[in-house]
């Protein structure tokens, strides 16, 4: 008797906490069941058609079944026959139903793009969702689920989707050896595992489902920095391992490879990019790699940047070095994705260097070579001007890179959402095709004919359970994928669809948190880099702030000094026409508009000049008063999404809860550890006073510049 009531309190209190503790491992795809008044609308449509096909289909059937399964209680019923149906899934649906204008909306969705319809067969209400192949249907099945879980309404749907980029994918900076470089999630999830990829196969299927669900297309599953054993057989087999895995879900696996691999594991004289015995080696490499992988998409190559080998080593340029690896993928279908992060210590200014490499080359490169160029001139700071390479190669494919990793914005301790960041790129307008062109325009192949469209982000993915360390740096995986299917979404849009299936759709949840979400990219800009400024950071760790490092023999563009100029006189980097001229590298009417202080956004006034402390801001008050006060409100930010969050408690679960607000109250300390040192730092400069209405430094200048940071716990 006894025994079975420790049973019965068992299963009514421990066991559900053991089986469904909310740690994030489920992403947006947790499922959990929907507010009654979202499953009535979807109460209708359990009885499905699935045309058959092929494993990819089955991925999607098995999706939507799980999802109505948790969702909405209780699993499909699924018929084979279209009349008994009222959600009809396939391929072939305009074969077996006349439905009014889906041939035609067909014709719209490209290879990978969906139709979902509401439409009346015999007089009986229907849903359709078709597409052109496979992967459409995967995409559109999964565009369903999330009609399910944002509560969206099933009436009069009529929804023609299709990606805005062909190429949609993830770079892992993954070493080899199970180190992430810049990953704070833990380590790999490809590489140096104990585990055998059998009993990892569930962890990956969840890896690819969540991809899958916002359309990502192509991974790379190794660091830039590329090690050059990636290319030994051992390799290529376990990347054919990952490749089989990840088939199904319509995701092609690609390599970052080391230029010097013909010399270094070929055993040959040199990697001359020019020479025959180099291009036999790397055809003959590539006809490996197919062997076992015959869908491989492609190469990621860093070369010549940051101590990499590249074919300036032999005189030759990087269009060489590119079509030599090109002409190898070529007869395959591979591509190059050839880096523009790119500079030498060579005096100039490094903002101009990618543009000074690349823009001369353009039209030189093959067909199937991308570009890939990194959103900003410099690199992945919280703010800066959009790369002026993007619209000054019309005839090269151009991809934008972005980080979704936090290597410049507090790692994963800060919460910044980043798809205003990404969208802030995205929109720019380059002019160079008059206004409105765009940088998304210039580089999704409506301004430019060119034979492939791509996009990348840098994955903030490891092996902690949640996957990205914080919960809420979930939501940049997921805005990147959205952003990379459709460039138009709104930031705020897919942030509440990422609520709402991660969280809660309760609206006195959903509506704080979007506010959190959409100051919280602002907040990091002011409380580390306000107005302009950029790389402040430490130069080793890329964490905390450092403006005052300076080391002896380090290259002067990788310290922060290079980039503030502070001096009694003022702060910022000159690139008007008087400075690096930098300017010059924009179209008019931007060029102009940077070059003047008058006219230079003054979210970006310290990128493009050095000004005196005290010049006026449009605010009427000094420089000096203005940095102070961006400084103060960045840190008030964090303070406030801290009490925005902890208003929460209560209304989702505790684990994720707590999580969130220790993570918070790091991000609050850090922003004023931010603030104090920049402002004390430069106050060395300007001698001004910080304004007195504003709270007192919390820190000594002192004790912040001795401080030594301790990595440790932010990896
Ligand atoms: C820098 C990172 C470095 C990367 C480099 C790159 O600090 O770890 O290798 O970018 O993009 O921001 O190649």
């Amino acid at each position: 008797m006894r025994f079975k009531k420790i049973l019965l309190i068992l299963s009514m209190f421990i066991i559900p906490l053991i089986a469904f503790p909310e740690t994030g491992e489920r992403l947006w795809m947790r499922y959990s069941p929907l507010p009654d008044d979202v499953q009535s609308r979807y109460a209708g449509l359990f009885s499905v058609y699935f045309e058959p096909g092929s494993s990819t289909v089955n991925v999607a059937k098995d999706e939507l079944n799980k999802a109505f399964r948790g969702m909405m209680e209780e699993g499909l019923q699924f018929q084979d026959n279209i009349r008994k149906s009222s959600l009809l899934i396939g391929k072939g649906i305009s074969r077996k139903a006349e439905i009014e204008g889906l041939e035609e909306a067909l014709k719209k969705c490209g290879s990978e793009g969906y139709v979902i319809k509401s439409a009346e067969i015999d007089g009986r209400k229907k849903i359709i969702v078709s597409a052109n192949s496979d992967a459409g249907i995967l995409y559109g099945t999964f565009a369903f689920i999330r009609m399910m879980q944002t509560g969206r309404s099933p009436e009069d749907l009529n929804i023609i989707e299709k990606p805005e980029y062909d190429l949609r994918l993830l770079n892992h900076w993954d070493n080899l050896d199970g180190t992430v470089e810049r990953g704070y999630a833990g380590h790999s999830i490809w590489w140096n595992r104990k585990k055998d990829y059998d009993s990892l196969k569930e962890h990956y299927q969840t890896y690819a489902r969540a991809n899958a669900s916002v359309g990502i297309n192509g991974t790379v599953l190794n660091n830039v920095n590329a090690d050059p054993q990636v290319l030994t057989h051992d390799y290529i087999e376990k990347f054919a391992r990952f490749a089989d895995l990840l088939r199904p879900y319509n995701i092609k696996v690609y390599m970052s490879v080391n230029f010097s691999s013909p010399a270094i594991i070929g055993g040959l004289e040199d990697s001359d990019p020019l020479r025959e015995e180099v291009r036999q080696w790397w055809k003959q490499k590539v006809a490996e790699i197919y062997e076992l992988i015959p869908d491989f998409g492609g190469f990621l190559v860093k070369a010549n940047s940051e101590g990499q080998p590249g074919p300036q080593d032999y005189g030759r340029t990087h269009a060489e070095g590119a079509n030599m690896m090109a002409e190898a993928l070529e007869p395959y279908g591979g591509i190059v994705m050839w880096r523009a992060f790119v500079y030498s210590p060579s005096g100039d200014d490094r903002a101009k260097q990618a543009y000074n490499e690349f823009v001369p080359l353009d039209g030189e490169f093959h067909e199937n070579v991308i570009v890939q160029v990194k959103n900003g001139p410099v690199d992945f700071q919280p703010r800066e001007p959009f790369s002026p390479v993007f619209g000054a190669m019309e005839h090269t494919p151009l991809m934008i890179e972005f980080q979704i990793t936090q290597e410049y914005l507090g790692f994963s301790d800060h919460l910044a959402y980043l798809a205003p960041l990404q969208k802030e790129c995205l929109e720019s307008d380059t002019y160079v095709n008059g206004p409105g062109s765009t940088v998304a325009k210039t580089t999704d192949g409506s301004i430019f004919n060119q034979t492939h469209s791509a996009i990348a982000g840098v994955a903030n993915i490891g092996r902690d359970t949640n996957w990205t360390g914080h919960h809420f740096a979930q939501a940049n995986w997921y805005a990147y994928g959205r952003l990379a299917w459709d460039h138009t979404l709104a930031a705020d849009d897919i942030a509440v669809e990422w609520v709402k299936m991660t969280f809660s759709h309760e609206p006195d949840f959903v509506q704080p948190v979007l506010n959190i979400m959409m100051r919280s990219r602002e907040a990091v800009v002011n409380y580390m880099t306000p107005l302009g400024l950029h790389h402040l950071m430490g130069w080793s760790h890329h964490y905390g702030p450092e403006p005052w490092t300076d080391i002896e023999d380090a290259r002067p563009d990788w310290l922060p000094r290079y980039y503030h100029n502070a001096s009694e006189y003022g702060i910022g980097f000159d690139r008007s026409e008087s400075g690096s001229n930098a300017v010059e590298q924009y179209s008019e009417p931007l060029r102009s508009m940077f070059n003047n202080p008058g006219t230079c956004p003054e979210n970006l006034i310290l990128w493009f000049h050095h000004l005196p402390w005290d010049y006026r801001m449009s605010s009427g008050l000094t420089l000096w008063d203005e940095l102070c006060y961006h400084y103060y409100h960045g840190v008030d930010e964090a303070r406030l999404m801290q009490k925005q969050w902890d208003r929460l408690a209560g209304m989702i679960d505790r684990e994720r809860f707590d999580h969130v607000q220790h993570k918070l109250k790091i991000q609050t300390r850090e922003a004023v550890w931010w603030r104090d040192a920049c402002l004390l730092y430069f106050q060395t400069f300007s001698g001004m006073p910080i304004p007195h209405e504003l709270e007192r430094p919390e820190h000594d200048l002192e004790e912040l510049m001795e401080l030594e940071f301790d990595m440790t716990h932010h990896n």
